[in-house]
């Protein structure tokens, strides 16, 4: 090793703590503040939308899902370290970005805080390591997102692509949780034996990995094969592996399931995103945008969407409803937005 490469990782290391590092008075008010119930932050339902919260707010409603689930308590986190970690992980998604932002983070988070709390049936499923993991994996699974797919990093040759080979953007986002938990201050897992620290480690790996939708292409028929069986144990380590990362998809998808106009709104920053993609690839690479990400089919959107319920949306939450029936709004509320779609797709 070099020096002068030794010296780039340094300094790298040092910028990225520096960058993703509260002040203390933004801490120190988060640690004071009287945190609202969840009643009143209406985290526990389906329909929730962060839509106008105030920001210090998105970072209280964070502590009440840890609070509530009894992680703070069970896993002895200290609670200025809670502070100071939720404080990192929401500096370290970028504003500039129109879907892959906090507010993603926080609504994907507050999907699985709502699956978890609706049901005795899924606290009782998993142990607490699992719930524990699911939570901070939700919270980091898309952190540091450039509003770009993984097959663009992969063509445009940045650092990111050659790091991982598959699954470029999952990957940092798991190394980046990593680092954010290791950081003075935001080690929110020290309280943990070295043997459960690492199991949890191995828990938020695997389940921010299975964001990747490949991924979940790829496992769901054997999830949709369970949700068909009368009764399901969850006995075995490969069953849970599963169900836990389902309802990662099911929490990072939930924009489907909300109330139409909502609904709306993020379907029209997903197609934000998706266009500044395109018009990018137009410009470095000179070629065509695939269809979802060219500008010149933007009235296709509505279809679009009807399609994407249909092929990947819908029969998720219909699993997922089949087998924990208290899910069922998340699927009703799918159905009725592929019907909103579907009527603009008939108009266009
Ligand atoms: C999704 C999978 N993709 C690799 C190819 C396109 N499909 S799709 O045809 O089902 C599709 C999904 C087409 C258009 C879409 O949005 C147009 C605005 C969507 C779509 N995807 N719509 C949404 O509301 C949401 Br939320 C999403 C999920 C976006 C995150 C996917 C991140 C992967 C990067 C490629
Ligand atoms: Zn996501």
């Amino acid at each position: 090793i070099t020096e002068v490469r030794r010296a780039s990782i340094q300094v790298t290391q040092e910028v990225l703590a520096y960058h993703i590092t509260a002040t203390e008075q933004d801490i120190q008010a988060l640690q004071d503040a009287t945190i609202p119930s969840a009643e009143s932050l209406k985290i526990l339902e389906f329909h929730f939308s962060d839509f106008g919260l105030p920001e210090d707010l998105t970072a209280q409603a964070t502590v009440r899902m840890f609070l509530d689930l009894d992680l703070v308590k069970d896993f002895k986190i200290d609670y200025k370290s809670l502070c100071q970690w939720v404080l990192s992980v929401r500096r370290g998604y970028r504003s500039n970005v129109p879907y892959h932002n906090w507010s993603h983070a926080l609504s994907t988070a507050q999907s699985m805080f709502a699956m978890l709390m609706a049901t005795d049936q899924l606290q009782n499923i998993f142990t607490r390591q699992e719930i524990l993991a699911l939570m901070i994996a939700t919270l980091n699974h898309d952190i540091d997102h450039r509003g770009v797919s993984n097959s663009y990093i992969e063509r445009s040759q940045q650092p990111l692509a050659q790091l991982y080979g598959h699954s470029s953007l999952e990957n940092h986002h798991y190394n980046l949780c990593l680092f954010i938990l290791s950081n003075d201050g935001s080690q929110i897992l020290n309280s943990l034996s070295a043997e459960d620290h690492k199991a949890v480690l191995q828990l938020i790996k695997r389940a921010i990995l299975a964001t990747d939708l490949n991924v979940y292409m790829q496992r769901r028929k054997e999830f949709f094969t369970l949700a068909n069986k009368s009764s399901v144990s969850w006995k075995s380590e490969k069953q849970r592996d599963l169900l836990r990362s389902m309802l990662m998809t099911a929490s990072d998808l939930s924009a489907i399931t909300k109330p139409w106009p909502e609904q709306r709104r993020i379907a029209n920053l997903v197609a934000m995103e998706f266009f500044a993609q395109g018009d990018k690839e137009r410009e470095e690479f000179k070629i065509k945008p695939i269809d979802i990400m060219n500008r010149e089919n933007s009235t296709r959107l509505p279809f679009m969407q009807v399609e994407y319920i249909d092929e990947i949306c819908y029969p998720l939450y219909k699993a997922v409803s089949k087998l924990f029936d208290t899910c069922s709004p998340l699927m009703d509320a799918c159905k009725k937005n592929r019907e909103n779609w579907l009527q603009y797709a008939e108009e266009a």
